[in-house]
């Protein structure tokens, strides 16, 4: 080991979400360098050296003071109580004895295991691999969440309507074809260079601007339509349409309509290629509701003039037509609308498998989107089977804990909500995650048991029972892999572990070893020993089509392995379009769906049978007159490293940064670089604002990410005083069919904050004693 350690004087490769990189510590201080071949690297990396010896980190495991004194059971004290600290021994024979006591008296479907996050790139260290293997084969199951906050509504809808959810986002147009074949890309909701820095398992390319700035000097048209004029790169020279948040439906449905009252639409592809669009014309032409959905009427609900509208159409007519829609608007209320009505955008001009042209749902959001996939197996580490088997939608996770045995929909079935004891979180940070977060603090406190992995002093930690210290993934070696990224990385550990953390592998051996199946979990392997065998599949596959396939010390050695990549020929949609018989797509009709017959089975007024307008209960009005968007930071991946020099760089006075329309600040007496009070019914946070003419008026932007940090923990709805939007946004479903995240808009107020400025102390560590 002390080899191995030496050597990390000298650069090694290791990689993160947001890029492969190579680090190496010299005199305790951390460098990182980016991967030399990455055309367009990302500065988020700058977080690890700050990160790795913070004092956010945590050093021991520590056990909440009131769970250890009075035992498990429901504490409106968690977030609030001091630590113990307590060694590792004692901690684990503690938590063992209280995972047999849950499933002893319980059974698994007493235990949330969901554990969703997104983790570190490492494909053997994920830290929801292990948890889930650890509950599967260890405890004997848990109660699993399903669907992502990501991509909830859409991940849901597109099965019915379009066909596989994953070859949409990643098997049908990429960034080859854009720079080579579109003529004009209309994106609602943009395609953010900062959302495109993040790939799950690591990325050593990032091709975006260049793919896009390629398009443009061919003479390709980018027209942006969104509250933000920077979610495209300023190099294409987008139009900007800034429509009202949440009115992308109306929009695209006015589209729509100017397209086939003008003659314009491609009627045959509309015949040959989908069914449905007969019921959906009658509604579109106002014959079924008679309220025809031209232009006129979409103009006051979009803030968007009528002329413009019928303009960009006829635009749109006769040319390789890309539509891209963002993951952002299907996270928000009637979420599933834009989706569908985005591809039927798509097949009214005909467009739908064309090279460069249809539909990229979500192109952008995300680095592994757009790219052409790997074609040998990646190291994955088996989760084993959930033999407990029930599940929630993964957003529902407050309203699960509020309400065991209440019944809900989702996706045609009516299901109840399990009645949970121990929530089990390992690589996630609900804190983060989840919408209305006093809500959510109610419902950890119905739970006996919270029991949290993390490398930091999150506020998912600080709300837990139990804290075991994870190590950070440049702790410990592992192997980066993306399915859509040609490199393959020996991830070597940088740094010994801080304090007495261990890694997620190693504590859930240990307490497989306390339940009497310690193999079950680790099949007998050290974790270099997985490494092998998890290496061994890609091997094989490069075997199989007779490429050179170093073995595992050699691969180790070099660094990074280069894997081939399959075409890219476009995809289910491609195909299909080539020949519709042979090729159908996987829906009921095998067609794409217009109208669906199995979602308007259903019966589900918040997701009806063809793409509607439905207005959202949350708009602006007295008191809350502003939308405030709610979307993903630049200067890291969500929550993580939020303590990282990048991350802090990017704050004001120590304050996550909204921007605002100078209009609308003026009203306020607001100016740039003030504290405001951002605030509504569910709760309030501070945050420094910079003022900027690109923003629509009356939007407030407020990026995810800034740790929460309430002034007075006591409180029931405290100020959260660093910025995090999640305190203000809504915790509801996106439809009765998908019940997908809503986070990314809601309503607000803001003033002027006057008052003596709290103190961040987020980042402290909480007491112990
Ligand atoms: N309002 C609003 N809310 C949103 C969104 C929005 O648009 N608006 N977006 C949503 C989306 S798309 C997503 S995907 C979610 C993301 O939500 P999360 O994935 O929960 O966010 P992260 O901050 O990535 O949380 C990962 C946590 O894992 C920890 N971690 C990292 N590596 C390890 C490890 O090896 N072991 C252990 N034990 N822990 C580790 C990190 O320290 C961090 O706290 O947020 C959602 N929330
Ligand atoms: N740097 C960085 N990159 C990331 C992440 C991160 O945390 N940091 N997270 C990653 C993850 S997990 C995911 S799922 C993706 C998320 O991908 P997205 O959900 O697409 O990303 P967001 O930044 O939340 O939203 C994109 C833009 O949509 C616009 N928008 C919001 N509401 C509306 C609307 O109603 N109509 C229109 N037309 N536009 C709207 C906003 O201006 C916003 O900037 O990003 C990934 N990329
Ligand atoms: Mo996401």
């Amino acid at each position: 080991m002390s080899a191995e350690i030496a050597a990390t004087t000298e650069f090694h490769p290791h990689s993160s979400h947001w890029g492969v990189f190579s680090a190496a510590l010299r005199d305790g201080e951390l460098l990182v360098r980016p991967h030399p071949g990455d055309p367009d690297p990302n500065d988020i990396i700058q977080n690890f050296p700050s990160a790795l010896r913070h004092p956010a980190r945590i050093a021991q495991p520590m056990v909440r003071r009131g769970w250890l004194e009075r035992g498990p059971g429901p504490d409106r004290r968690r977030g609030r109580d001091e630590f113990v600290p307590m060694p590792w021994d004692a901690v684990l024979d503690l938590l063992g004895g209280e995972l047999r006591r849950i499933r002893d008296s319980h059974g698994p479907g007493a235990v949330f295991g969901g554990s969703y996050g997104w983790a570190s790139a490492g494909r053997f260290h994920h830290a929801q691999s292990q948890i889930h293997r650890f509950l599967n084969s260890a405890f004997g199951g848990y109660v699993a969440s399903v669907n992502s906050y990501s991509s909830g509504a859409a991940s849901v809808i597109v099965p019915h309507i379009l066909g596989n959810y994953e070859e949409l986002t990643k098997h049908n147009v990429t960034w080859e074809q854009v720079a080579q074949h579109s003529e004009m890309v209309l994106a609602f909701g943009g395609m953010a260079l900062k959302n495109s820095m993040v790939a799950g398992g690591g990325i050593s390319e990032h091709v975006e601007r260049g793919a896009m700035q390629a398009a443009r000097e061919r003479g390709c048209d980018f027209v942006l339509v969104s509250p933000l004029r920077g979610d495209l790169p300023e190099e294409v020279g987008a139009e900007w349409i800034a429509n009202i948040p949440g009115t992308d439906t109306a929009l695209m449905l006015a589209l729509v309509h100017t397209l086939v009252t003008e003659g314009l639409h491609d009627q045959a592809f509309l015949d040959r290629f989908t069914t449905g669009w007969p019921v959906f014309e009658r509604y579109l032409l106002g014959e079924a509701d008679g309220q025809s959905k031209d232009a006129k009427w979409a103009a006051p609900i979009t803030g968007v003039a009528a002329e413009a509208i019928r303009t960009l159409a006829r635009r749109l007519h006769g040319r390789r037509v890309l539509v891209t829609v963002a993951h952002a608007l299907q996270r928000a209320e009637h979420g599933e609308q834009p989706v569908w009505m985005g591809a039927v955008l798509a097949a009214a001009l005909g467009q739908i498998g064309l090279p460069g042209g249809g539909y990229g749902y979500a192109l952008g959001a995300i680095g592994y989107y757009g790219r052409r996939a790997n074609a040998v197996p990646g190291p994955t580490l088996s989760q084993g089977r959930n033999r407990h088997g029930n599940y929630i939608p993964v957003a529902r996770i407050a309203d699960m804990l509020l309400n065991p045995g209440t019944q809900y929909r989702y996706n045609g079935q009516t299901r109840t909500y399990p009645d949970i004891r121990l929530v089990y979180w390992a690589g996630g940070n609900p804190f983060h995650h989840h919408q209305d977060l006093n809500r959510l603090r109610q419902a950890f406190a119905r739970v006996d048991t919270l029991v949290v992995h993390e490398l930091a002093w999150t506020a998912t930690a600080r709300h837990a029972d139990i804290v075991l210290p994870a190590t950070m993934t440049l702790e410990r070696e592992d192997i980066g892999y993306s399915s859509h990224d040609p490199l393959m990385v020996a991830m070597h550990r940088i740094a010994e572990p801080y304090g007495e953390a261990r890694d997620d592998y190693d504590i859930f051996a240990g307490l497989s070893g306390r339940l009497g199946v310690a193999e079950a979990f680790t099949e007998g392997r050290t974790s270099r020993e997985w490494l092998h065998h998890l290496y061994a599949r890609t091997q094989q596959g490069l075997r199989d089509q007779g490429l050179p396939a170093p073995d595992f010390e050699e691969f180790w050695a070099a660094g990074t392995l280069r894997l081939p990549q399959g075409p890219d020929d476009g995809g289910p949609w491609r195909a299909f379009r080539e020949d519709p018989e042979a090729n159908p797509l996987p829906t009921p009709s095998g067609r794409i769906e217009i109208f669906s017959e199995t979602i308007a089975g259903f019966g589900e007024a918040s997701c009806p049978g063809h793409p509607a307008w439905l207005p959202p209960d949350e708009i602006p009005g007295a008191g809350t007159p502003l939308h405030l968007v709610a979307n993903q930071p630049a200067t890291r991946l969500h929550s993580q490293l939020d303590f990282g020099d990048h991350s802090i760089g990017s704050k004001r006075r120590g304050r996550e940064v909204a921007s605002m329309h100078p209009a609308d600040a003026a009203a306020r007496g607001i100016a740039d670089g003030d504290v405001i009070r951002l605030f509504n019914d569910r709760g309030a946070c501070l945050a420094a604002v910079r003022l900027t003419p690109e923003i629509r008026p009356g939007v407030v932007q407020l990026a995810t990410g800034a740790w929460y940090d309430p002034e007075d923990p006591e409180d029931d709805r405290p100020l959260c005083v660093h910025g995090n939007p999640n305190v203000l946004t809504r915790d509801a479903g996106t439809s009765a069919l998908a019940q997908g995240c809503t986070g990314q808009l809601t309503v607000v107020e803001v003033e002027r904050f006057t008052g003596n400025l709290p103190p961040i102390r987020a980042f402290d560590p909480p007491q112990a004693r």
